[in-house]
């Protein structure tokens, strides 16, 4: 589904793309028509639409791909700034993260190729790994009382593993796609791809509350990747560069995280995929992202949210 998203997004932008070329075609005919004066008019007009495009491109965030909530949000927008780099695997097919105790937890997608490993975070060797079946493809996972809770997308499968041994304890089963996961510390949090998150309990993963992620009148869908920090949800809202804060009591988007500045360290190769993994030190307050095939991850500290609008 998400591949097909993206192909969907694809399309979409070819198309905008070829109707950008027929109106140009069209209007170089109308131009021989009307003569020389009215070439500097639609001259005049070309420059305000351009000078219009270039005040819109600023005001939306690179890497936003057309997402329009930026535009219209009333609650803050952050910017980040890189505080450290740290080695990442670039073949990590990155569905999740977490950090706890000096290391990095992550969970790797694709079939045949989907992992839960635990990794030095200075280095990113990998200290502890276990591969999943072949059929499995792996998405978000969460520490939850000395044990790993793992997604899958959509082999409607959770795999908790013992945190320590990642020896695997248990399968339990839900219906519908698994992207990401966390905890408040007494539930789980699950997102699905679309705006809804539920919150599970952790001995039968049923579903116990379900919030829909909103800004203002505004569904936020595409919730992927998922960390709770300082009691709210963020989540990575696929194929954007951007987090999402969500209130946990009620959905209420409470401010956006523009993290397109990464890019800027990132190579430019089109093997380094979207944002995905997000990662909270609590006991020290660092924040840690990272993504499909980024050969780092950073450690962020936000910047400029104090009420910055659109
Ligand atoms: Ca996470």
């Amino acid at each position: 589904m998400k591949e097909f998203i993206r192909c969907i997004e694809m399309f979409e932008s070819a198309k905008e793309r070829e109707g950008f070329v027929e109106a140009g075609k069209n209007r170089m005919k109308k131009t021989r028509r009307v003569g020389r004066i009215l070439r500097v008019v639609l001259g005049f007009a070309l420059a305000g639409l351009l000078l219009s495009g270039a005040v819109q491109a600023h005001d939306a965030p690179e890497g936003s791909f057309g997402f329009s909530h930026l535009r219209t949000t009333r609650v803050p927008i952050a910017s980040v700034e890189v505080v450290r780099t740290y080695p990442h695997d670039p073949g990590a097919f990155t569905q999740g993260l977490f950090f706890h105790r000096g290391f990095f937890f992550e969970s790797t997608g694709l079939a045949g190729r989907s992992s839960l490993t635990r990794r030095d975070v200075a280095t990113g060797k990998i200290l502890d790994s276990v591969s999943l079946a072949g059929e499995y493809f792996g998405e978000g996972l969460v520490l939850f009382q000395d044990r790993i809770y793992q997604l899958t997308w959509q082999n409607e499968t959770v795999f908790i593993y013992d945190a320590r041994t990642f020896c695997l304890l248990r399968k339990l089963r839900y219906s519908g796609e698994g992207w990401g996961l966390t905890t408040d510390g007494r539930r789980l949090l699950m997102s699905n791809g679309t705006s809804t998150l539920t919150f599970r309990d952790p001995g039968s993963f049923k579903i116990l509350r379900k919030i829909h992620a909103q800004d203002g009148e505004t569904p936020v869908d595409r919730l992927n990747e998922l960390e709770f920090v300082r009691g709210e949800i963020w989540a990575n809202v696929f194929t954007t560069d951007l987090i999402v804060r969500i209130s946990p009591k009620d959905g209420r988007v409470k401010g956006w995280i523009d993290l397109s500045v990464l890019r800027s360290y990132l190579p430019a190769h089109a093997s380094v995929d979207v944002l995905n993994g997000i990662a909270w030190d609590a006991g020290s307050g660092r924040l840690f992202v990272t993504g499909k095939y980024w050969p780092y991850v950073f450690e962020i500290r936000l910047s400029g949210a104090s009420g910055r609008r659109p």
